[in-house]
């Protein structure tokens, strides 16, 4: 080596230098555009984002306009998740329906991907099954679920 390998690396140094400046202002950049988006009608919880866009309809309707948007009908994993779509609940003042039903097998909740639910806030009393017609998961301004006919029309929320 010598003196044409030490020029390299000082050229090095100034090129990683260059870059941790930009990468500081991407970040910077980044977490200002980042809280402009979310405002109001987002909420990011750990790597997950709820968003909604006001829209209205039965579940079959809200599933497929969270897919068609690259996400999923919101599917809360844990409280956390819970109280950030409680919260989006409560700036509508309307109800919202999860990305969770027993059409499949009554009683059984699961995902939109089949899966067993692992995480739940019934309200006391549900699920309910009332009439014998809910398999759809509506979530109340308490944050509590209650299962509800599928066919009802219900606040968008999805998950990206
Ligand atoms: C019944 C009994 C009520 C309950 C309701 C919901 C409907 O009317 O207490 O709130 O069912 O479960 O989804
Ligand atoms: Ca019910």
């Amino acid at each position: 080596r010598g003196d044409s390998g030490l020029s390299e690396i000082n050229l090095l140094k100034r090129q990683v230098s260059t870059l941790e400046g930009q990468l500081r202002a991407l970040q910077s950049s980044f977490s200002k555009y980042k809280k402009v988006i979310m405002f109001p009608n987002g909420r990011i919880v750990g790597e997950k984002i709820f968003m909604t866009s006001g829209y209205e309809g039965n579940f079959d309707s809200l599933k497929q306009r969270c897919s068609q948007a690259g996400g999923q009908l919101a599917s809360p994993q844990n409280a956390a998740e819970n109280a950030a779509i409680q919260q989006i609940v409560v700036l509508y003042n309307k109800l919202v329906f999860l990305g969770i039903n027993d059409i499949q097998t009554e009683g059984r909740f699961k995902y939109l991907n089949g899966e067993n639910i692992v995480y739940s806030n019934w309200q006391t009393g549900e699920p309910n099954n009332d009439k014998g017609i809910e398999d759809c998961v509506e979530v109340y301004s308490s944050g509590k679920w209650n299962d509800k006919s599928c066919g009802e029309k219900r606040l968008i929320v999805c998950e990206f």
